[in-house]
């Protein structure tokens, strides 16, 4: 038997993005539906991003969802950079007016947010695929159960929050908006192993042999990555060589931080890409984080892109049902867009600071040594990097405002 059902804001995908907004459309009285193709065991179990920008923290606080992170999280005050063998520390508070991020991993706040939407006893479906999308004036969506049978969501509008891969980008005419992207080639091989961090903060490493980065989950769980091949084949990396390479380019043998086998947890190949698309929105359709831009993860990024569009949805939504106003929602595309190029700059500044380009001459590698020498040695220059990587300051907040007092 088919069902219909009818709400104010029907939210496709149950990642951050659909999570947050469904949560801070809740706090306004905003009723919404979230349907997710994954079970909820998936969603809660795949590991992603693991770092908060300073204000993403602040939200999930002043929201009342941060508790867990606020014990379990790792406050950090700065990165290292590692270049040339030795590694020069960015001090966040330092150089952002007492700025810091927090390490507390993507699944976790998945995890807190799933528990804070079943405690409202509000709809959350999963293993529902969302199979087609009308973005006409009386939106709706179909979704698929797990025997099988369709069901409608009918809404005033749907926030497409499906990811990179999803189907709400895809129900708007090619015609409508306009794609930039951009492939690198190389990817990232991720592991999380069970492991103490190497050091208090994470470390981000130019090396001859590639970038690696690690970081950590808690403080007996470590999460490293290492720039591979874009379609790199993980059959050729068992464990000793993930080691090795890792203890390699981290200098471990040279003075660098001492890596130490432990038993690995997960592994896998990330690829990398920078991808746009404008604008976010086609009539009562809104797309949100991953939906609508992918960055790639060396500014740790993605998730606080995708937690910062759906705040903005959020204000613009309650901004239309409380006056029948549709000036933020008309501005949502392009407020959000603005954050997301700076983002796409920053992220794409870090990239190219820090990995090998097959391209790249004796020549462009000092140029990148020299950038890291400048960016470790200019207040001014690493005030800019510490800026962006704790976040730029939210946009407009009156409605949030409300949502704090
Ligand atoms: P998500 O998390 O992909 O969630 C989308 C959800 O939609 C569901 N879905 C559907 N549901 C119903 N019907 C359909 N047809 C559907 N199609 C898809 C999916 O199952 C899923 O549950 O998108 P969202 O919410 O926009 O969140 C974006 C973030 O997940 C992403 O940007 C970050 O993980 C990126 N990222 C990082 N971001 C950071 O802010 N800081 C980091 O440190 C960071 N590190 C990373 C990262 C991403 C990485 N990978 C694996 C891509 C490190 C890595 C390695
Ligand atoms: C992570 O901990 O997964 C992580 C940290 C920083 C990044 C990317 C990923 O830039």
């Amino acid at each position: 038997m088919s069902a219909e059902l009818r709400t104010q804001v029907a939210i496709v995908g149950a990642g951050p993005a659909g999570l947050m907004l469904a949560h801070l459309l809740h706090r306004c009285g905003i009723e919404s539906v979230i349907v997710e193709s994954r079970s909820r065991d998936y969603v809660e179990s795949r590991v992603r991003a693991g770092v908060l920008e300073h204000g993403t923290a602040e939200l999930l606080n002043d929201t009342g969802v941060g508790e867990r992170m606020l014990r379990e999280g790792l406050v950090h005050r700065g990165i290292a950079l590692r270049f040339n063998d030795r590694s020069v520390r960015i001090d966040f508070p330092d150089l952002t007016d007492g700025k810091t991020v927090t390490v507390y991993g993507q699944q976790e706040v998945v995890k807190d947010l799933i528990a804070a939407r079943l405690a409202t006893g509000a709809p959350i479906l999963f293993e529902c695929p969302v199979v087609a999308i009308d973005a006409g004036d009386q939106p709706s969506l179909r979704y698929r159960d797990a025997a099988g049978a369709e069901h409608v969501v009918r809404a005033d509008f749907i926030a497409g929050c499906d990811g990179f891969h999803g189907v709400a980008r895809e129900a708007i005419p090619s015609d409508a908006i306009t794609l930039y992207d951009h492939t690198f080639p190389f990817g990232w091989l991720g592991i999380l192993a069970e492991t103490p961090p190497v050091s208090e903060e994470l470390i981000y490493v130019n090396h001859e042999r590639g970038f690696a980065l690690v970081s950590m989950r808690s403080r007996t769980i470590s999460r490293m990555y290492l720039q591979c091949r874009n379609d790199e084949d993980l059959a050729l990396w068992p464990d000793d060589r993930i080691w090795s390479e890792l203890r390699e380019r981290l200098g471990s043998d040279r003075g660098g931080p001492d890596v130490r086998p432990g038993k690995m947890l997960q592994k896998g190949v990330t690829p990398m890409r920078s991808f746009v698309c404008d604008p976010m929105r086609y009539g009562r359709l809104f797309l949100a984080g991953d939906a609508a831009h992918i960055v790639p993860p060396t500014g740790a990024k993605g998730m606080n892109l995708a937690i910062a569009d759906v705040r903005v949805l959020a204000e613009a939504l309650e901004a239309y049902y409380e006056s029948g106003d549709p000036a933020l929602l008309d501005a949502y595309s392009q407020t959000c867009l603005r954050r997301v190029w700076k983002t796409q700059r920053f992220s794409m500044y870090m990239t190219r600071m820090l990995h090998r380009f097959d391209e790249h001459t004796p020549f462009d590698h000092r140029v990148q040594l020299a950038e890291l020498d400048y960016v470790t040695s200019s207040r001014t220059a690493a005030t800019s990097l510490a800026e962006n990587y704790v976040g730029l300051p939210l946009e407009s907040t009156a409605g949030l405002r409300k949502v704090r007092s």
